[in-house]
């Protein structure tokens, strides 16, 4: 199983590259890779999983996060009723708004073992496509928290890393345009 021990940290640079286009058919390493990244969600999530293994309870974890420099995540959580559990190959941010968003309480990183304080910036709502395990292409409309979640794990597949996204002179600092998220 994967535990924190096996998670790519952010003085690795690794984490800064871009990652490859994964091809279909799926090899078994990605298909073994997409089951152990769901299991850690789901584990990490379980209270007494958690404390046992101490597992910081995740959302959603992106490949290069485990070492794995391809274009695939994993992302399961429940919001607003509403379960977001995907597997999702090659995703691509196809449209988003011109409105943006963020999170009141700031963002952190499972790859990120300091606070990074301040307002993450980002798209208010997106639409992403991306494939399946089984390469059939789907598209998400996404807002709100969900749209946030989406927007950190395909950074990371970009290099990305959520404090970048901080302005550093002002880290507080938002348009009064931008929709803060509670
Ligand atoms: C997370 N989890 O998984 F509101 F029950 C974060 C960590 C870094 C704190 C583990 C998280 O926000 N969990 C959470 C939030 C709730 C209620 C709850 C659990 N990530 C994912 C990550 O690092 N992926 O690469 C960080 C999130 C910050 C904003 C979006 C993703
Ligand atoms: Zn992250």
């Amino acid at each position: 199983m994967i535990t924190m021990k096996d998670i790519i940290r952010d003085d690795q640079k690794s984490l800064r590259e871009k990652s490859e286009k994964v091809e279909f058919p799926l090899n078994e390493d990605i298909k073994e890779s997409l089951n152990k990244m769901y299991e850690f969600l789901i584990n990490s999530q379980d209270e007494e999983v958690a404390e046992k293994y101490n597992l910081r309870p995740g959302v959603g974890i992106a490949a290069p996060q485990i070492g794995i420099n391809k274009q695939f995540t994993v992302i399961h959580f429940e919001y607003d009723d509403k379960l977001y559990s995907y597997k999702l190959i090659n995703p691509k941010i196809i449209s988003h708004s011109v409105e943006q968003a963020y999170l009141v309480a700031g963002e952190g990183c499972l790859s990120v073992d300091e606070d990074y304080e301040g307002y993450v910036l980002r798209h208010a709502r997106i639409t992403v496509k991306a494939f399946n395990e089984d390469g059939i292409p789907f598209k998400l409309r996404l807002k709100g928290y969900p749209a946030i979640v989406f927007q950190h794990e395909i950074d990371h597949l970009n290099g990305l890393l959520f404090y970048d996204h901080i302005n550093k002179e002002n880290p507080f600092s938002a348009p009064d345009t931008a929709n803060p998220i509670s």
